[in-house]
């Protein structure tokens, strides 16, 4: 039998699992051989990440004897205690150490703060996004400043802090990406800026299997692949009643679900010719049948020996957590 390994739940876009998964591929980590990466969509968190962490935020590391890493710096130590090959956080002097710790708080803290409420001000009313955005680059000058005599934050070598607010000064510049290039006085940070976004190290952990377009697949939750077309009917129904391909509730008696490890099967099986974007993947979550009175049997399916979920009743529309195009 094979050791359990850690478990990472990411978010490919979340500038703290970017780092994270930096550290993990420094450490010389690889998703699937040293650890299982789980990919999470923010808007329905699996319920093993709940489980592991209440606070439900990503990335989270859960390692095989049940600690749990919570906090994205967290899991980069821990990585960097494996190996640190390129010197992330050996061969600094206590002095540049507290360096490092000073820039790491200073972007965790007032730069996230004011990134924040200058890139999503829906998010913040009654606060006003430019003047969050001038605080931001009042920070972005002073680092731009520390770049002066050799490139990076630290001097002629990248160190933990580089890698660590890399994915957050990305983040402003996506905000606004003309204006940011455009900022005078900021040349040396859009340079070093620059490096990163055309570094092949962070172009891996943003492409599979550090980060994968579809999430993954929880065996917790149930899922059932739907046409387009059917599921729009549906939504403006208010339910959805199709058992399978061509097929009605009423028909059939039931609705076809798979199990997280049955998905990509069933739609090799039914789904192989439809055009791409017409399929799309609902994740159901079984605990919302349930409150509904409505029951989910496992039963075997003619022809394949299998046991499939089989849901005895409509699909309610507030059961469905996601419904996303397959393949992703
Ligand atoms: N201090 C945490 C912050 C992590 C964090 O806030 N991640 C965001 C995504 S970028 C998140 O999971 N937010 C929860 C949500 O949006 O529901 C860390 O360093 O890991």
């Amino acid at each position: 039998m094979t050791a359990a390994l850690p478990c990472l739940y990411s978010f490919r876009r979340c500038p703290y699992a970017m780092r994270a998964r930096l550290a993990l591929a420094a450490a010389g980590l690889q998703p699937g051989r040293d650890f299982a990466l789980r990919e999470v969509v923010l808007k329905a968190k699996p319920p093993e990440l709940l489980a592991a962490s209440a606070k439900g935020t990503v990335p989270v590391l859960v390692l095989p004897d049940g600690a749990v890493l919570e906090e994205s710096l967290a899991i980069i130590r821990w990585a960097l205690d494996q190996a640190d090959p390129q010197g992330w956080l050996t061969g600094w002097s206590s002095a540049e150490n507290g360096l490092i710790e000073t820039l790491l708080a200073q972007n965790d803290g007032p730069f996230k703060h004011h990134l924040d409420r200058f890139k999503y001000p829906d998010r913040y009313p009654g606060e006003t996004s430019a003047e969050h955005r001038l605080a931001a680059l009042a920070i972005l000058r002073e680092w731009s400043a520390r770049l002066e005599p050799g490139g990076w934050l630290l001097g002629d070598r990248p160190a933990l802090a580089d890698w660590a607010l890399l994915p957050f000064v990305r983040q402003f510049r996506l905000a606004d990406p003309e204006r940011f290039d455009q900022e005078p006085d900021l040349q040396l940070l859009q340079r070093w800026l620059l490096r990163f976004l055309e570094d092949p190290a962070f172009a891996a952990v943003m492409d599979a299997p550090w980060a994968q377009r579809s999430a993954w697949r929880s065996p917790s939750w149930l899922y059932h692949l739907a046409l387009r077309a059917e599921w729009n009917s549906a939504r403006q129904e208010g339910s959805y009643r199709r058992s399978t391909r061509g097929q009605s509730l009423e028909e059939v008696g039931f609705i076809h679900l798979s199990a997280a490890h049955q998905v990509d099967a069933t739609a090799q099986r039914f789904f192989g010719d439809v055009p791409p974007g017409e399929l799309l993947l609902l994740t159901i979550d079984p605990p919302r049948l349930a409150a509904a009175g409505l029951e989910v049997r496992l039963e075997l399916a003619p022809g394949t020996g299998e046991l499939f979920p089989h849901l005895y009743g409509p699909l309610l529309l507030e059961a469905v957590l996601l419904a996303q195009p397959f393949p992703h």
